[in-house]
């Protein structure tokens, strides 16, 4: 073989390594960091200021638990609004979706889990959990919110990455949460009416999700109130899904989406028999010639 032919082969090898390493990365919707992905939010898109705005969430999966974490200027108890019918806005619920449909579609079908994380709000639920087979409701008008997320956007917030990272514009929004329904008459669907209890959460601290590992300062995402929960992987069906969640009122919102991925030993092996096909093409060329 000449000089010319092994080159040739070796940059064959090399494409098909760096084609793997890049459908490696592209499965991978959220941005994975230390084993967590993250849903960064825009800075700027809290209608009302710094206490509304969130600037990002991220989960990690383990064999045995699921770990949520949210960082904004709104505590986990909320914040005090004379305009809410109870005086205070917090946290909507939230929300996991499997079925590889848009939110609207799959919230019909009775195929979304919910996770009731404040137990503070105005959620539909009265205990703090996860839920199955979970209906849907608004609460953004009793608690001085917008009564679409169209009106939301039409007040100025129309800011890149509104719902995150992986819903980065108002469209993908859109897509998303309404699939074909109007983005201006349905509301902001943001708690849980109803739903089959599964099982409950464990509160975590900032402390204790930086002892996991979570890192939102690596996105410079760090706000004031960092805090989450975890619970038993078992209770959700696994596989790829999207989360979200918005506050009572609607004034922000993001959205996680999550992959499966190759094991980095799995995406190691494929790489090496990609090298053993080369290094034998090469060796036949050699015994031919
Ligand atoms: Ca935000
Ligand atoms: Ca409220
Ligand atoms: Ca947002």
């Amino acid at each position: 073989m000449n000089t010319q032919k092994l080159a040739t082969l070796i940059g064959s090898a090399a494409a098909a390594l760096c084609l793997i390493s890049a459908t490696g990365g592209q499965a991978q919707a959220g941005q994975l960091h230390n084993n967590w992905n993250y849903g960064i939010d825009a800075f700027n898109d809290g209608s009302g200021g710094a206490d509304y705005e969130i600037k990002g969430m991220a989960i990690k999966q383990t064999a045995d638990n699921i770990f949520v974490a949210l960082t904004s200027g709104m505590p986990l108890t909320g914040v005090s609004a004379s305009g809410a019918a109870d005086r205070n806005i917090g946290w909507g619920d939230l929300f996991f979706n499997f079925s590889g449909t848009d939110f609207q579609t799959a919230n019909s079908a009775g195929n979304l889990f919910g996770i009731r994380f404040a137990g503070t709000n105005d959620s539909g639920v009265g205990q703090v959990g996860v839920y199955r087979n979970v209906t849907t409701d608004s609460v953004t008008t009793s608690n001085n919110g917008y009564s679409s997320l169209a009106g939301y956007y039409g007040a100025g917030f129309e800011k890149p990455n509104s719902t995150g990272t992986d819903l980065p514009t108002k469209t993908a929004t859109y897509n998303y949460l309404y699939g074909t329904s109007s983005p201006v008459s349905t509301p902001i669907l943001n708690i849980i009416k109803a739903g089959t209890f599964l099982g409950g959460i464990t509160s975590l601290t900032n402390t204790d999700l930086l002892g996991e590992g979570l890192d939102f300062g690596h996105f410079s995402a760090n706000d004031t109130y960092t805090f989450g929960f975890k619970f038993d992987r078992s209770l959700l069906p696994g596989g790829n899904f999207i989360s979200h969640v918005f506050e009572e009122c609607g004034n922000d919102g993001v959205a996680l989406e999550v992959k499966d991925v190759p094991e980095p030993s799995s995406l190691a092996g494929i790489a090496a028999v990609g090298l053993m096909i080369a290094g034998a093409k090469i060796r036949r060329r050699q015994e031919v010639k």
